[in-house]
């Protein structure tokens, strides 16, 4: 718990970094988005791994702001691309808790406000987890955000106990299917069927698919056969900061 209370001060110390992983079209290997992840350097204790402080930002009541900040810096960068010409969409993540912060809906408005960056470029990956929640789903909250143009992506699909209907009734506008699955696909049939039925599932309710945890090019080879519309994974790259991703999308063009 410690840590916890420093994670303000990290943020205004700059500590608190992302890292954004490339998102390409299964058909076209055009890059389509980037998914910022979270980084925390602290002076004394080296990198801390996101698992190690996102529960610990939940559990002390500090998600809110760390989820402000991330949503800041991948704005910032989304505008800075802009002015370059480049229509990258940026994909955020949204911890379960964020959806019943009364606030957050505003927040998100403002931030998209503050950065002139159109609703259209952003997406939120929900964990598959938090969409379930009863005072979610009877509240407005995930229609409010779509309202905001922002795509909602259901996050770490397979996982969780989200029902077929809850897919069909809420704005949710892609899936992403867990890398625990597609991590297995060049080893398992087992596994390129459960990958093959999300597919299938999700493109007949009107959903995009993104399958994440790509690392090979059999696997890859398989999720474009099977009509995946977007990849992410080591094969593709790795999360990069800032500059490195500048390179990387330079050197793919
Ligand atoms: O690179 P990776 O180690 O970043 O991420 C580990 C886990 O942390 C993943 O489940 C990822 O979704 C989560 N994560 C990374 N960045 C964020 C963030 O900004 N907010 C939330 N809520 N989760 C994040
Ligand atoms: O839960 P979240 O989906 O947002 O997970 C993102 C996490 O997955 C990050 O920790 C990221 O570093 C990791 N990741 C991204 N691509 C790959 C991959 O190809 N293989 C593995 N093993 N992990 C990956
Ligand atoms: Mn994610
Ligand atoms: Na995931």
């Amino acid at each position: 718990l410690q840590l916890g209370t420093e994670l303000e001060q990290a943020m205004a110390d700059g500590h608190i970094s992302v890292v954004f992983q490339p998102i390409i079209d299964a058909r076209s290997s055009d890059i389509v988005s980037v998914e910022t992840l979270v980084r925390w350097a602290h002076p004394r204790y080296g990198a801390i791994p996101p698992d190690d402080f996102i529960h610990l930002a939940e559990q002390i009541g500090r998600i809110g702001p760390l989820t402000d900040h991330v949503l800041d810096l991948a704005l910032a960068r989304c505008r800075r691309w802009l002015d370059q010409d480049i229509a990258l969409s940026v994909a955020v993540n949204l911890s379960a808790r964020c959806l019943t912060e009364p606030d957050l809906v505003e927040r998100v408005r403002r931030a998209l406000r503050r950065h002139g960056v159109p609703g259209e470029l952003l997406t939120l990956e929900l964990t598959e987890g938090s969409v379930i929640d009863d005072t979610v789903r009877n509240s407005s909250v995930l229609a409010d955000l779509h309202a905001l143009g922002l795509r909602l992506s259901m996050d770490d699909f397979g996982t969780g106990y989200s029902s077929l209907s809850q897919l069909r009734q809420l704005p949710i506008d892609e899936v992403k299917i867990d890398k625990s699955f597609v991590l297995g696909m060049s080893t398992s049939q087992g596994e390129s069927f459960i990958a093959r039925s999300i597919i299938e599932l999700a493109h007949n309710l009107g959903l995009r698919v993104v399958a994440e945890g790509v690392e090979d090019e059999l696997t890859r080879n398989l999720l474009a056969e099977m009509g995946c519309d977007k990849l992410q994974g080591f094969l593709v790259s790795r999360p990069l900061p800032d500059e490195r991703l500048e390179s990387w999308l330079l050197a793919r063009t």
